[in-house]
């Protein structure tokens, strides 16, 4: 049967908050053999565990800021959503942000702060973070703006709360027009999806910070197009080693090492590979395939769950891991929430 795109929505936010929620075990393990995966996968199955037993992190906790955000401000609000960043810090501040960050979060719940993307701009010697902090966030953006020129316009401005190098704001961008295309159904066809999300990326990164940034920091010229490129090569190989896809993608905490990767991760997993569950759908392949590649899980899994969970829709995922997640339930709301947004802005056009 077609997926709906209420169930896109709701499947988008619940598979990133899986992805999170799963993706926590392996957080920084540089070898994690899919044995491991599959064993952690199907302990979620037994019953006599708790229901929300894995708890989210930074990735949930700022996703779910900026969702409630763009509802109460029906739109894009950059001192709402700095506020709720702030005010979220404050009240869970241990849920494993990055260690830059919280200055930025800090800062930015003073009542002083009259320009709220100032203390991002302050990170890293004036650079600003290119960290994949923003891009685990973006996907609320691709559900509450309709048009790619918005949802682009609008994930830059809200990563750059945090955010302030074109690396950074960059990924978020990238994360949120895969989600955005996701939702269309472009997914039925790969090779269509991935050349789309090159031709816009050309775009993004042809700008003169960002021409200026990939240059200081030794990057290809217009680097997230050329990390698209290689999931393109990727994609035409017969076989891809799990080594091949680190080298050639990364699975790093920098937004270049892992945006393109989780984009992989979705592609990848689109068809039945070899080492995953034969029952496994194509949700739990991507699930399981992101974890198995270590390093940043969490925030990978998060990011290819969003992309995932669009194309896939809520009923790819499975019950037990869901019950397993805090805030699973939490993130359906918010995606029926903004499903209506969408639809009142699309009356109005
Ligand atoms: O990007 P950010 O919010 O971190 C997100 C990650 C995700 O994996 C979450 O799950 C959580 O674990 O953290 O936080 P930042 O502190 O802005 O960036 C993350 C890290 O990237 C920093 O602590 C630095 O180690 C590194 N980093 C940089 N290092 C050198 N120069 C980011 N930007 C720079 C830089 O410009
Ligand atoms: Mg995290
Ligand atoms: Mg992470």
């Amino acid at each position: 049967a077609p997926v709906s795109l209420l169930s896109r929505f709701r499947g988008a936010l619940v598979a990133a908050v899986l992805g999170d929620c799963v993706g926590g075990e392996f957080e920084g393990a540089e070898d994690v053999p899919l044995d491991r995966v599959l064993q952690h996968l199907t302990g979620l199955e037994d019953e006599t565990r708790g229901d929300g037993i894995l708890q989210y992190s930074d990735d949930t906790a700022m996703t779910r800021c900026v969702a409630q955000s763009l509802l109460t401000r029906m739109g894009f609000d950059e001192q709402d959503m700095a506020r709720s960043f702030a005010k979220e810090y404050s009240l869970a501040p241990g849920r494993g942000y990055g260690s830059g960050v919280i200055q930025v979060l800090r800062k930015l719940a003073s009542p002083q702060l009259s320009d709220v993307f100032q203390p991002a701009r302050a990170q890293f010697g004036g650079r600003g973070s290119f960290g994949n902090g923003g891009a685990m966030r973006a996907a609320p953006f691709a559900l509450a703006f309709r048009s790619a020129a918005d949802v682009r316009r609008y994930a830059r401005f809200g990563a750059m709360l945090t955010h302030s190098c074109s690396l950074g704001y960059n990924g978020a961008v990238l994360q949120a027009l895969a989600v955005h295309l996701s939702l269309q159904g472009d997914l039925a066809l790969p090779q269509k999806f991935i050349s789309k999300l090159i031709s816009e990326m050309e775009e993004v990164e042809n700008d003169e910070t960002s021409r200026s940034d990939a240059k200081v920091l030794n990057l290809a010229e217009f680097p997230y197009c050329a990390r698209l490129h290689r999931v393109k090569e990727l994609m035409e190989q017969n076989s891809v080693s799990i080594e091949e896809v680190i080298s050639e993608l990364g699975n790093g905490i920098a937004a270049l090492e892992s945006v393109p990767t989780a984009i992989f991760c979705v592609l990848h997993c689109l068809e039945p590979r070899e080492g995953l569950p034969e029952r496994y759908g194509g949700l739990e392949r991507t699930i399981a395939y992101s974890l198995a590649l270590g390093g940043d899980t969490d925030t990978i899994a998060c990011m290819a769950g969003a992309i995932a969970g669009a194309h896939y829709g809520i009923s790819a995922i499975p019950q037990s891991w869901l019950k397993s997640c805090e805030g699973a339930e939490e993130a359906e709301h918010l995606a029926e929430r903004l499903y209506k947004l969408y639809n009142i802005t699309q009356s109005e056009e």
